[in-house]
């Protein structure tokens, strides 16, 4: 029995598959997908369903998530809402809300519900470390709090904000230090990238450790086409193994 964590799929699911495949992943396992599943590649409806089915499977709300939780309708029905703008035609929801309008009407509402009842932020304990699960940014007065019990804004400020990002908007202060108890699992913004922003020469394919801070962005929001090494990284938690699974062509 092993616990595992990866973050941003962003629609790949053949990624997704092969890692479950690679990690031998089995009932008695469990997995952590830190938010955006969806958007960017066509199978984000397909990644979010199988983690919807699976009880050994659990889904942070990302920035993608939160996009489309205010995007589609509550109860079903194909009606737009506020995000709907930002999260079609700047963010590549078109890939996920194309497959999502082939579903039910029972269907969708069934995900949104499910979607609405997932953590912003969430502990979890494996042996003796207790890891904060986060997409992005951290504060202690949303822990283990469910995206149906908190405010727009502090949702936004959780899934956008980021150490790694350096518009004034979007720029979040580096506070992990100050959790020393928390080993913090984040996403977001691909390793490749924060490590850009940090200076570090290296445009490694691997999880980015600063301290008590780890991000698992492997950079499947670039895509198989840009020639860039990307794509999930399956990290196990019981023994820091990395299973880095590169998109394919
Ligand atoms: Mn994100």
């Amino acid at each position: 029995m092993a616990v595992y964590a990866v973050s941003d799929l962003h629609g790949r699911d053949e990624a997704f598959r092969e890692g479950l495949e690679r990690i031998g992943f089995g009932d008695t396992d469990q997995l952590y997908v830190i938010g955006d599943a969806i958007d960017r590649g066509d199978g984000g409806i397909r990644i979010l369903q199988e983690i919807k089915e699976r009880e050994n499977m659990d889904l942070i709300i990302g920035n993608h998530e939160f996009m489309m939780l205010n995007s589609v309708d509550p109860y079903g029905s194909v009606d737009l809402g506020r995000d709907s703008t930002l999260w079609m035609y700047y963010n590549g929801g078109h890939h996920t809300y194309d497959p999502y309008i082939e579903l039910s009407r029972q269907e969708r509402k069934e995900l949104y519900q499910w979607l609405a009842d997932r953590y912003v932020i969430k502990t979890v304990t494996v042996g003796e470390r207790t890891f904060c699960l986060t997409h992005s940014n951290y504060d202690p007065a949303f822990e283990n709090k469910r995206y149906s019990e908190m405010e727009y804004r502090d949702v936004w400020d959780m899934v956008w904000k980021s150490v790694y990002r350096e518009e004034p908007e979007t720029h979040a202060q580096d506070i992990y230090p100050e959790y020393p108890q928390y080993t913090f699992l984040t996403g977001h913004v691909p390793v490749m990238r924060a490590r850009q922003t940090l200076g570090l020469l290296e445009e490694d394919f691997s999880i980015l450790e600063r301290g008590n801070l780890v991000n698992l962005d492997g950079g499947c929001a670039f895509g198989p086409d840009r020639g860039i090494l990307c794509g999930a990284l399956f990290l196990r938690l019981d023994d820091w193994e990395c299973f880095s699974v590169p998109l394919r062509k």
